[in-house]
């Protein structure tokens, strides 16, 4: 395939958008989020990740759309977790907290292991037992963290968590304190400055929903501010086994490969139902077999490495774009381009076992030039 240039106007992307002495989103967008003068700003210079135009995905989408990949695995913990998580420390620390508690299915309970490392804070996490990535769950334990297996999913630890905060003198670091919402929109402001303008779909992955809500919040602001002139579409996707928005109905026992997204009971539900509805989106499911796909495909085709609930963002687009939806629903003129964002949410490296898992093992040979050379097809 020939990889186009990248100068054209296509791939173009706004070059003030570089920032020099870069520290972190609550400084960088202090004027949108709830901080003050007296607000102790614990940062790791998370955000600011790259908006990287992706080439074959480009191609596959055809003539007049152009795909961007919001490569999150960039942050310093691997995960879009740590924007929202910058504020939530921040505020916690403000409000003179010495504990934080999360339910995770891994990287929430990463970010705030490290982001409380950084405070001096105590951090306790509860996580389904034997359901989280291994490079998620050493990131809690090397920060210090004090990590509970519990038992059961998600949504019973989560629901545990909620209980304790509620009675005790720790502060919730889930995305059900509004701080985390607050960082994490602050994505969708970064897209909006990189594109000059606000992408005309964007598509993510759902999980307890407090993504889309947070960069739906994010993209109304930045037009009620108006830095844009017009919102995008939202189009969110869930794991096929772990759908509870699109079926309707609480999932008791939520199943996916896709353990970052493997959550049946939504907190931020009726959110991410809003922001479907008002961008005049939609929220569907995608199997593990097209999550597999996607998570191939990004790996191979674009060299971007994240982990399986990501690729559901970029399952979503082909199982759409194979629909003919963007063709249907896009309203610009047929000579206008427009532009998708991918989020790209977590690192490939939270989940090594499931990308050897996907393909085969390499193979052995003996330390002989000969050999190889025959293997590889040079002699
Ligand atoms: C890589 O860490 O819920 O819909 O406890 O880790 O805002 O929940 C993680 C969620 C997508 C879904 N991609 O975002 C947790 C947790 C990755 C994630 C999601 C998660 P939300």
């Amino acid at each position: 395939m020939k990889i186009p240039n990248p100068n054209t106007t296509k791939s173009k992307i706004n070059p003030k958008s570089q920032i020099p002495n870069y520290e972190g989103v609550i400084k960088r967008y202090r004027e949108y989020l709830p901080v003050t003068n007296k607000t102790p700003i614990i940062t790791l210079k998370e955000g600011n990740t790259p908006l990287i135009y992706a080439n074959y995905l480009s191609k596959m989408l055809g003539k007049n759309f152009a795909v961007y990949l919001k490569y999150e695995g960039l942050n310093p913990t691997g995960s879009f977790k740590d924007r929202g998580m910058t504020m939530a420390i921040s505020k916690a620390c403000e409000e003179g907290s010495s504990a934080v508690m999360c339910a995770s299915t891994g990287n929430t309970s990463a970010s705030a292991a490290a982001y409380a490392a950084k405070a001096g804070m105590k951090c306790i996490v509860l996580i389904p037992k034997g359901a989280i990535a291994l490079g998620k769950l050493s990131q809690s334990l090397i920060h210090g963290a004090q990590v509970l297996a519990v038992d059961g999913n998600f949504d019973a630890a989560l629901e545990l968590v909620r209980e304790i905060t509620a009675k005790y003198p720790i502060t919730l670091v889930n995305s059900l304190n509004p701080y985390r919402i607050e960082g994490q929109k602050t994505a969708s402001f970064e897209i909006c400055d990189t594109l000059g303008s606000a992408p005309g779909f964007q598509v993510m992955p759902v999980g307890n929903a407090g993504n889309i809500t947070a960069y739906w919040k994010g993209y109304k602001e930045y037009k009620a501010k108006k830095k844009i002139t017009r919102l995008p579409v939202m189009l969110g996707f869930q794991a096929e086994g772990a759908a509870p928005i699109v079926r309707g109905h609480p999932i008791k026992e939520p199943q996916t490969i896709a353990t970052a997204i493997r959550i049946g009971n939504p907190a931020s539900w009726l959110q991410a139902e809003a922001a479907r509805d008002e961008s005049g989106g939609l929220i569907d499911m995608v199997s593990d077999k097209q999550i597999l796909a996607a998570y191939k495909l990004l790996a191979s085709k674009e060299g971007i490495f994240v982990e399986p609930a990501s690729a559901a963002s970029v399952a979503g687009l082909l199982k759409l774009k194979k629909e003919n939806y963007f063709r249907r629903v896009t309203k610009s003129p047929s000579h206008q381009v427009t532009r998708i964002t991918c989020i790209l949410t977590g690192h490939g490296l939270k989940d090594p076992d499931r990308a050897i898992k996907s393909i085969k093992e390499p193979r052995v040979i003996k330390p002989n030039l000969k050999a190889i050379l025959r293997e590889i097809g040079y002699a």
